[in-house]
């Protein structure tokens, strides 16, 4: 995958490849050359290379976003290793689960959290652990500079590993989606000409580069593209309308936008350069779409994918964008709705299936899990339906699979109900997600006090936050006498969202 990104790097690589946008006004921007990316990545792929470890191996990575992070990706690429990006908001006890899961050799971490991160990876026998600050400080950095800006990459074959993506799991427990070299190349290739990529664009990057819309999505298409970055470690409203006018391409969550359209200063004026805006990860409603249109006289383009899959639809560059659509299939991908082992007619809602380039092979040591989710005929069961119109353009409908996705991150309600249900006076819970104006669904949780028991929600909210990752935590904690079960026993949520949706 490097050698692939790598070719379409400028032939001058004295040119900005990143700009690191200053947050802080006082602070300057800090420029990366196309020379400091691919000598930096080669600094960190030789340390790589000098521990021996045999190709294959995972780089588990939970650090904060800057451009020494993308270094470190690329530099796993050309090392023959596997990339394991993670959350920076998971916790002691997710950690603990990822590292005994995907059995690193190398684990990069934040300065700030290798007090805790440390007894982990001893615990999970971890050759190294090495850190990495937003600042460029960390030991990776100090370590790396001992070796050499030239290294050959490592070849690999298409098939090969080149990224493991967790995702969660129905049954609370993550799975990692094993994703191929040849798996993200083709995706990058598709969606450079579908979205017409070139190297005139800028890209104004905000997104969070653990998910496959930040890290493979935004930056690939970049890279693949050899056009420059306006980096931003944080998205923020303000900082993103202070650099626009200096972008062309900008990708984010409906939250992303929500937001945008909230800030007065954000008008077709300051827009006037950009020709594309990408939106994916949760739905887009209808309503923000339009706004958008309004404001800015442009038309968001959604698009629809999944970290097994990486991009799977999209609405047209040219052509009709259509609200409340994810636009049609991409080359390479065959999608089909499915009800009752038949497809569909079109319009008939039932389950969306599909199969292609950039589809997965599987879940990490997970066999049995990833023989469930594919059919015989080897097409990868989304767990979202759906249905197609008669022009191709697939909308989602709703979920098969128990998801929130609260601000583009995905939360199981089944891992937020096992921690409910070991809080001490819990007798039972269940875990919703209502509308949310900003996050579009908000987690929020149900649950049944034991006998004589007294349940306090800012108690438990407190509490959570010390042991899972703050975006599953949830917004309100309900108390009420029983849950609401049909006659097989089975917890109605629907009825629970329709009682606390505000
Ligand atoms: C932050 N908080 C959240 C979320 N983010 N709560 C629920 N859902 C969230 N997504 C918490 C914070 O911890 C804080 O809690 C409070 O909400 C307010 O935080 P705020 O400062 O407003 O949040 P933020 O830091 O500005 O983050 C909002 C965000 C972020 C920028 C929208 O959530 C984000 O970057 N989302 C993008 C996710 C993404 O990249 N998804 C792609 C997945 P407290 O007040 O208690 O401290 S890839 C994927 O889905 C597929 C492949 C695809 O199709 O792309
Ligand atoms: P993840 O597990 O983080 O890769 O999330 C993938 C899920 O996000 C998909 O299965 C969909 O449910 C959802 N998703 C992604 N893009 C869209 C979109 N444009 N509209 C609705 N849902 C989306």
């Amino acid at each position: 995958m490097y050698a692939l990104l790598r070719a379409q790097f400028p032939s001058d690589l004295r040119a900005c490849a990143l700009e690191a946008v200053a947050t802080d006004s006082k602070r300057k921007p800090n420029y990366y050359t196309w020379a400091d990316l691919e000598q930096g990545s080669a600094k960190i792929a030789n340390l790589f290379k000098s521990l021996k470890i045999v190709l294959g191996s995972r780089v588990a990575v939970q650090v904060e976003k800057s451009p020494e992070a993308v270094m470190l990706y690329l530099a796993t690429l050309r090392a023959g290793l596997v990339f394991v990006p993670l959350n920076s908001a998971y916790q002691s006890s997710e950690l603990d689960y990822f590292l005994g899961n995907a059995k690193p050799a190398i684990v990069i971490c934040s300065p700030a959290n290798s007090i805790w991160i440390a007894p982990l990876t001893k615990a999970h026998q971890v050759q190294q652990l090495y850190t990495l600050g937003e600042k460029r400080d960390g030991s990776l950095l100090k370590t790396a500079a001992a070796f050499s800006d030239r290294h050959n990459c490592v070849l690999r074959s298409g098939q090969d590993l080149a990224a493991i993506l967790y995702t969660s799991g129905t049954t609370g427990r993550s799975k990692g989606a094993m994703l191929s070299h040849d798996n993200l190349y083709s995706n990058a290739l598709i969606l450079k000409k579908s979205w017409g990529w070139r190297k005139a664009d800028v890209l104004l990057h905000a997104l969070p580069i653990f998910h496959v819309h930040g890290l493979f999505v935004a930056l690939h298409g970049a890279l693949l593209s050899g056009s420059k970055m306006l980096w931003l470690n944080k998205f923020d409203p303000t900082v993103v309308l202070q650099n626009i006018e200096r972008a062309s391409v900008f990708m984010g969550v409906p939250t992303m936008y929500v937001r945008l359209l909230d800030n007065p200063k954000f008008t077709s004026r300051v827009t006037r350069n950009m020709r594309l805006f990408v939106s994916g990860s949760a739905p887009l409603l209808t309503e923000t779409f339009k706004q958008f249109e309004v404001t800015t006289g442009k038309r968001i383009l959604e698009r629809y994918g999944m970290s097994e899959t990486i991009m799977l639809t999209s609405n047209p560059l040219d052509g009709e964008r259509i609200a409340g659509t994810v636009g049609a299939a991409l080359p390479g991908l065959q999608l089909r709705v499915m009800a009752n082992d038949k497809s569909t007619q079109t319009d008939e809602i039932g389950d969306i299936q599909v199969k292609g380039l950039s589809v997965f092979s599987g879940y990490w040591q997970m066999p049995e899990k990833t023989a469930e989710e594919f059919t015989r005929d080897g097409y990868f069961k989304t767990g979202d339906v759906g249905k197609i119109d008669l022009n191709g353009y697939v909308s989602i409908v709703g979920r098969s699979k128990d998801l929130i996705i609260s601000g583009g991150f995905n939360v199981y309600p089944k891992e937020i109900e096992s921690i409910l249900d070991e809080i001490d006076g819990v007798a039972e819970s269940a875990v919703i997600g209502v509308p949310h104006r900003d996050f579009g669904e908000a987690v929020t949780a149900v649950v049944v006090a034991k006998a004589g028991a007294k349940l306090d929600e800012a108690a438990i909210i407190a509490s959570l936050k010390q042991s899972i990752a703050n975006f599953k935590v949830p917004k309100r904690i309900h108390v009420v006498v029983e849950l609401p079960r049909n006659t097989m026993g089975k917890v109605q949520k629907n009825v629970l969202r329709d009682q606390f949706s505000v």
